[in-house]
């Protein structure tokens, strides 16, 4: 078939999301690949033309494409000696060990490097021939990382995505690849790039800045120069499971039976220790194994008591580190099955194959411990999907703090696998822990998961890389965004983060309430001051959609200024998360500006208290969340923001009456809860577990630094409880109109700029 199709959402990943099925009568036909990715692609498709870029699995020539799974898959060839170059020897043997700790030794050879920039330039080719114009192009993982700079060339037109879905290294590993630079530039091709964590995307930034020079604000990086400059956004967007799918394929009676007959055909073990993994050395199992049978030797298990399965589906067999992990992996298994089991009571049950869904997830519900102990895991899908599956609240999870899923399920059994004797007393402390435990641990995983599923996951990618400016997209009709003539994008400007509606040339001149004057002329010839505000409505004008919030030129550059002065302390409070808020004000790193998150429960200084969330506040969380959604279920277009200790109902923008109705239901939730705050706002309902609020934050900053008065600068209700606990000798602000505890008042974001600038002045500032 010739490719006259063109596609207006396009994916583009290593693999199809297919496998080549040869029937007895020598038929050939494609089986779908399990997995959440592609349930995830087939609804972000739905309703729109995709098409899915990829090689089919098998060298020689490529397949015609053909529809399955309801898109279109577009095969690309790959000859024997691409698959040996770019596949087993570029991408697996010398960037994922560099990728991944270098826990083995990285293999550089020229040759593997040239097959890597010719299939990635093939598949570019391919992208730019199926995509329609202006089409979204969102290209995945390590194996196609110089696609993106490629597919730019071709075609300036479309958006472009890639998201790693392992880890990006720290500078001083990634700096060992002869071709880091083309690397980077490869991925600067795209828009945005996501990440795993945060701190992959912190990496991948810091190797722009470090190996390539380049301007870093926020999460932007500004790649190139002069009028070609172009700014990339690099985030961390953590993937997720099909949390409802495993839930519902692990409550159904066939799976449930099977999970019966698993623990019956191993003679019914006390315990029941489950891992499932590629075999891959990144995945810890010969860590985990050694930990296990120690502890057989040591007594502190019995082996005709505890099985241990372990499924090591086959993975990269034709490369050296593989083919030696296979052979130390069966090597320890035979010994442990050797000295430790009994008739009908093995120790040990090691499969070397993969299974079905339907098996996994009865293995899932039959294992009383799931460990999951990997040296360096970009997410870890195992660890979420063994949640997903415990619809029984039971089953408790071993989980390495090097995995991106241990930022999200706190509630699991963290482990460090390098410290045998840490990881043998948390293996007993999860096949020990009571079912009261258990449940509690796992309904606060589980709650995780639920509300960031794969879904969540797709949709995130895909508003963060849709939602930028069009600027950036020469061929959308709008001229290139320049670095040199737009304000918020000044090279010298150490906190921005991208373009904002408001040119500072626009604004009026703006005279303050000379009692303000005089009063801002007072606290400045302090020693010590405290300059604290908050940001929307106050840095930032309120705009309808919360996420395109952006601080008006010259605020957070006056506050950076006051933070260059002796004895000044300076502080964003907001009761946005921490994440969102450094996302917002390009704050993250800046080492002088203190940013304060979620109403003082988050905070990129020590001077504050931040806590962590009790069990009971945890599980008060869970129930809030659980009945705002369906408040969101029942009043579509209000929006559910999620933080680490609270969960708020937006309806800015809203038909009244549907914004009334939500509300409404909303305080009914609260009342009948009761958590420690509810907080009615402008177009918000605010709900948190626990009581921080910003007025305790900013006497705790004021205190830590010796302060001798705070300036604060608010406009809402949750700023008034700022208002109130700062003192007479302290200058407090309110930012438009209502009610106020506040000593002054400004109208807007204009003249707060003013106060700062004021402040600056009479400071000593510029
Ligand atoms: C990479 C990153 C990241 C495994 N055995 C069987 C089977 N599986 C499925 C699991 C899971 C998937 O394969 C493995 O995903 P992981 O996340 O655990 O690990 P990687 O393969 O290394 O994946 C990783 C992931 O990409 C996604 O971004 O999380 O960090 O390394 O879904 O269930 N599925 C079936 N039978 C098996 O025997 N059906």
């Amino acid at each position: 078939m010739p490719v006259d199709d063109r596609f207006e959402l396009v994916i583009a990943a290593n693999r199809l999301p297919v496998d080549r099925v040869v029937a007895p009568d020598g038929s050939v036909g494609w089986h779908r690949s399990p997995g959440g990715l592609v349930t995830a692609m087939e609804s972000v498709m739905a309703g729109r033309d995709g098409v899915w870029v990829g090689w089919a699995g098998e060298p020689g020539e490529a397949p015609e494409p053909f529809d399955e799974a309801g898109m279109r898959l577009h095969p690309i060839a790959l000859s024997a000696e691409e698959i040996e170059g770019y596949y087993e020897g570029f991408s697996n043997d010398t960037l994922w060990p560099i990728y991944h700790d270098v826990i083995v030794p990285a293999q550089f050879h020229r040759e593997w490097w040239h097959a890597y920039r010719e299939v990635n330039e093939r598949f570019a080719q391919v992208l730019a021939e199926v995509a329609a114009d202006g089409a979204t192009v969102w290209v995945h993982d390590y194996q196609l990382q110089l696609v993106p700079a490629f597919l730019r060339q071709l075609r300036p037109d479309v958006r472009i995505g890639w998201f790693n879905h392992i880890p990006f290294p720290p500078v001083e590993l990634f700096a060992q690849l002869p071709w880091r630079a083309a690397i980077l530039e490869g991925l600067l091709g795209a828009d945005f790039l996501g990440f795993q964590r945060r701190t992959d995307a912190g990496n991948f930034r810091r190797a722009c800045r470090q190996l390539l020079g380049m301007t870093v604000r926020g999460d932007t990086v500004t790649a190139d120069s002069g009028p070609d400059a172009r700014l990339v956004r690099a985030a961390g967007v953590p993937i997720s499971t099909d949390f409802k799918a495993m839930d519902r394929l692990a409550r159904t009676p066939e799976v449930r039976e099977r999970a019966k007959e698993i623990r019956a055909s191993l003679g019914d073990p006390k315990h029941l220790l489950l891992g499932i993994d590629r075999l891959d050395y990144t995945k810890g199992i010969r860590h985990r194994l050694k930990a296990y049978q120690e502890l057989l030797a040591d007594g502190a298990l019995d082996g005709s008591e505890t099985t241990f399965i372990q499924i090591a589906t086959p993975s990269r067999e034709r490369i050296d580190a593989y083919i030696e992990l296979k052979e130390q992996v069966e090597g320890t298994v035979g010994r442990i099955n050797g000295e430790y089991s009994t008739i009908g009571s093995p120790a040990m049950e090691y499969l070397h194959r993969s299974y079905g869904r339907e098996e996994m997830a009865a293995l899932f519900l039959a294992a009383d411990v799931m460990v999951v102990t990997p040296l360096r895991d970009g997410m870890n899908l195992v660890a979420k999907e063994y949640v997903a599956c415990r619809y029984d609240d039971q089953g408790a999870l071993v989980l390495s703090e090097f995995t991106g899923a241990a930022e999200e399920l706190r509630e699991a059994f963290m482990c460090n696998p390098h410290d045998v004797e840490g990881l043998k007393q948390t293996l007993l402390d999860a096949i020990h822990a009571g079912p009261d435990e258990q449940r509690r641990r796992m309904r606060r995983m589980r709650s995780a998961v639920r509300r960031h599923d794969v879904q969540t996951w797709a949709d995130d990618f895909l508003s963060a890389l849709e939602a930028l400016p069009p600027a950036q997209h020469p061929g959308r009709g709008t001229t290139m965004t320049d670095p040199a003539t737009t304000p918020a994008m000044n090279p010298t400007d150490p906190t921005d983060l991208g373009p904002t509606d408001v040119d500072p040339q626009d604004l009026d001149p703006v005279d303050l309430d000379p009692g303000l004057r005089a009063a801002i002329a007072a606290v400045a010839g302090l020693d010590r001051l405290l300059v604290a505000s908050d940001f929307d409505g106050v840095l930032a004008p309120l705009v309808d959609d919360p996420s395109t919030s952006r601080a008006i030129p010259g605020t957070l550059e006056a506050l950076d200024a006051l933070s260059q002065l002796p004895g000044t302390t300076c502080a964003v409070v907001s009761g946005r998360d921490l994440e969102t808020l450094l996302a917002l004000t390009g704050l993250d790193g800046h080492e002088r500006i203190a940013a304060v998150g979620s109403h003082g429960a988050q905070s990129t200084t020590d001077d504050t208290s931040t806590q962590a969330l009790t069990p009971e506040q945890a599980d008060q969380l869970a129930v809030l969340d659980a009945e705002l959604s369906e408040v969101l279920a029942r009043h579509p277009g209000v929006r559910i923001e999620h933080k680490p200790a609270g969960v708020v109902l937006h309806t800015r923008g809203l038909d009244p009456t549907v914004a009334e109705e939500a509300t409404a239901e909303a305080l009914v939730v609260g009342a009948e809860q009761r958590p420690a705050k509810v907080l009615r706002g402008k177009d918000v309902v605010e709900m948190s577990v626990v009581d921080a609020n910003k007025g305790t934050a900013l006497l705790e900053l004021a205190a830590a630094r010796g302060s001798q008065a705070t300036v604060y600068l608010g406009d809402d209700v949750t700023d008034e409880q700022a208002f109130e606990r700062l003192g007479p000798h302290d200058l407090t602000i309110k930012v438009g109109p209502g009610p106020t505890a506040a000593r002054f008042r400004v109208t807007d974001a204009t003249e707060v700029l003013e106060v700062l600038e004021q402040l600056l002045s009479a400071r000593g500032g510029h």
